[in-house]
């Protein structure tokens, strides 16, 4: 026989048997104590009061009832020690601290009435230098290569805390310290920030303004410096200092609702062109899930699997070594189902589709305009724009007027109206997230990769497999039948189409077929698509390619990404992106973020065929870099086709089906003129009709 029928097991699942052995670092840890849910307010203080224990216990909770606890690796907590507490405080600040432990009530009053919404109890220090170790235990969990990634659990958070000083409910900073700490041990060289917590952590900000080595991303509810803390620092315009210009990114939202699609272009049009070409040897993430829906602090409205997928952009950066570290989040059934989100996604399983409509909302467009504006002399990925920031800050009115009332995100009614009106909402996002979640967390697959190759292929596939019986494939030979001739490719063409039919009933992820003609093959395919009743089919070209596809529109969006360009004029869904090969091989990532990302998830398709043919321009690379990133898109259900006479990419597409971290695409700099200048044309033609792919305000402000 040609063809051999396998699967190809992923082995995070659970409850499944595991068919091949993975040789890179593999795992989630979870670091928990419920020790530090002893830290807690002893007296009445209305802005303290959400910070309570319950916000540790209730994640871990949930982690259980959704059975993630058993399948990440425990690791223990330690304290931190004085020597790592002292990377980041002063010896001076962390004594103070230390004298906290044998206060009463009315000195722990005091000493916290010392700094800006911060509660001392006598455990406080103990949890806190706990919360420091726990830190570091994961650290050291993912830089030995123990596990690939993992979360820590954590009271009290530390972003906000600084050298000298406890600040917003953070005694002593987590993350960092965890960045120095990982410096000194393992001697990095580039560490990645990554703070999606809805406040500043002004306190990181601080701690590495001067330092290129660590690059800090934040986004934060700003609203012109009237919002919590309140600081000029947080604007778009605080790019660091001295050595460390460039390596701070503000990104300030100025309106509340800020929601999944927002959050996903400050991403693709932002932080990851930016942190792909800073290209980190470890990510941290200062994880407050204060930014998601039901939060009384945030009053954003990003939906639990907006942290799936922006975790899932951080698993291809550092060659998935990512630290996630909790910090804020103050509603707890959407912190715990947020924080849930993120585990599983560590874990390496589909993600659920992201939902709501695909539009960044014109404040958030500007946002973005202007922190690109801001970084555009400092990153080779934005250099090209021709951006100036919208305002004019230093004529701009975004400090207070004399007297004006500070927002805090309480309307101005009575203390007890207020109390009412936050708890009604938090009720409703209570019974908004009960049933999204059921809709969301629907039966998955266990993770699998369907694969039809040539026997003699069978090498260049990454691990060893193991044989299944074929599949009875008379019924779709019968379809085949109809659709080519050839005796010899009906059984190649069944296959597949076996493959494609497992997909679409879920019982594999994902398929991997080789094929003689490619083009035939996807053709095929897509019929098949159609029979099937499928409504949005992404199709990706890669290579020269004869393509021969009917358009039935809407129901499939053709990509062609080829060298020469094409005669045919763009249209909203048969588009071609015209990439020349580049001698760089690390480059693609522009098209990528710029347009195919941006594209895809305006379309929120339902499958993906990625079709590979001769001459691709993208480079081993750039198809790992694609192949990866797509698997957050139709929930990771991809059938790729791949000509025979490129069977040496195998690998390279394989390994991201599987979900394995590649081992890392190195700096991602855009060095060809004429690609950029590609992008930056597909960009304009298509951003009315592709609405992901808006991130400057000069075309949109007329025409939206
Ligand atoms: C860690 C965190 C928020 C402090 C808010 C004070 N702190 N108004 O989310
Ligand atoms: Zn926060």
């Amino acid at each position: 026989m040609f063809f051999v029928l396998k699967y190809v097991q992923s082995e995070t699942c659970a409850n499944v048997p595991c068919l091949f052995i993975r040789t890179m670092a593999s795992g989630t840890a979870l670091v928990y104590d419920d020790e530090m849910t002893s830290h807690k307010l002893l007296w009445e203080d209305a802005i303290c009061a959400i910070e309570i224990p319950e916000r540790l216990s209730s994640c871990y909770e949930n982690l259980k009832r959704y059975n993630l606890v058993e399948r990440c690796l425990s690791v223990p907590v330690r304290e931190g020690t004085e020597d790592e507490i002292t990377l980041v405080h002063s010896l001076d600040y962390l004594e103070i601290v230390k004298t906290t432990q044998k206060m009463n009530e009315e000195e722990l009053r005091k000493a916290s009435a010392n700094y800006d919404a911060v509660f001392f109890h006598p455990t406080t220090y103990r949890c806190a230098k706990l919360a420091v170790g726990a830190t570091l235990q994961l650290v050291d969990a993912v830089m030995s290569g123990t596990t690939r990634n993992g979360m820590a659990l954590v009271r009290p958070p530390g972003h906000h805390s600084q050298r000298s000083a406890a600040n917003g409910f953070c005694v002593f900073n987590n993350v960092a310290i965890a960045a120095k700490y990982a410096q000194r041990k393992y001697g990095l060289q580039r560490v990645l920030i990554v703070d999606w917590d809805v406040h500043h952590g002004q306190g990181i900000q601080y701690i590495f303004e001067e330092d290129p080595s660590v690059l800090y991303f934040s986004w934060h509810r700003f609203e012109h410096q009237r919002y919590w803390p309140c600081l000029r620092e947080s604007n778009y315009d605080a790019v660091g200092r001295g050595k460390g210009m460039g390596f701070n990114i503000n990104v300030p939202w100025n309106k509340t609702g800020m929601k999944n699609s927002d959050y996903l272009a400050v991403f693709l049009h932002v932080l990851l062109p930016v942190a792909f070409e800073f290209d980190p040897e470890v990510v941290l993430v200062s994880a407050g899930y204060d930014s998601g829906i039901g939060d009384p602090e945030g009053q954003m409205s990003a939906t639990p699997e907006c942290f799936a997928h922006l975790t899932h952009f951080l698993m291809h950066l550092a060659k998935g070594k990512l630290c996630v570290v909790l910090e804020g989040g103050y509603h707890l059934r959407s912190l715990s189902e947020s924080v849930c989100m993120t585990i599983k996604t560590l874990l390496g399983d589909p993600l659920p589709s992201l939902s709501g409509e695909m539009k960044p909302c014109l404040s958030a467009v500007e946002s973005i305009h202007d922190v690109r504006a801001a970084h555009k002399s400092y990153w080779k990925c934005l250099s090209h724009e021709d951006l100036t920031p919208l305002k004019n800050l230093s004529t701009k009115s975004c400090q207070l007027e004399q007297g004006e009332a500070v927002l805090t995100g309480a309307p101005l009614v009575s203390q007890q109206e207020a109390g009412k009106a936050n708890s009604d909402e938090a009720t409703k996002t209570d019974k908004f997230l009960e049933l999204h979640m059921k809709e969301i967390l629907t039966v998955e697959p266990p993770v699998k990769t369907a694969v039809a190759v040539p026997e003699r292929n069978v090498n260049l596939l990454p691990s060893s497999v193991q044989n299944e019986k074929n599949e009875d494939i008379e019924e779709l030979n019968a379809i085949v039948r109809e659709f080519v001739k050839e005796e010899k490719a009906l059984n190649a063409l069944g296959n597949m189409l076996a493959i494609l039919e497992k997909i679409v009933k879920k019982k594999v992820t994902s398929g991997l077929v080789v094929s003689q003609e490619a083009s035939v093959s996807s053709a095929l395919a897509l019929k098949h698509c159609h029979n099937l009743r499928l409504q949005k089919v992404l199709c990706i070209f890669i290579g020269d390619m004869d393509m021969k596809i009917d358009l039935d529109d809407g129901k499939v969006l053709l990509m062609n990404i080829c060298g020469k360009p094409s005669e045919q004029a763009n249209t909203k869904y048969n588009v071609s992106l015209n990439w020349k090969e580049d001698a760089e091989k690390s480059t693609f990532s522009s098209a990528l973020f710029g347009f195919i990302l941006p594209v895809a998830y305006s379309y929120q398709p339902d499958l993906m065929v990625i079709v590979v043919g001769s001459n691709q321009t993208l480079g081993t690379n750039g198809i790992s870099m694609l192949m990866s990133l797509l698997q957050g898109l139709a929930q990771s259900r991809i059938l790729a086709l791949i000509q025979d006479t490129e069977v040496q990419l195998l690998e390279n597409i394989t390994k991201p089906l599987m979900g394995d971290i590649t081992p890392g695409f190195g700096t991602c700099t855009p060095a060809l003129q004429e690609n950029m200048q590609m992008v930056k044309k597909l960009q304009e033609q298509l951003q009315q009709e592709w609405k992901m792919l808006q991130c400057s305000v000069k075309v949109s402000l007329t025409e939206r």
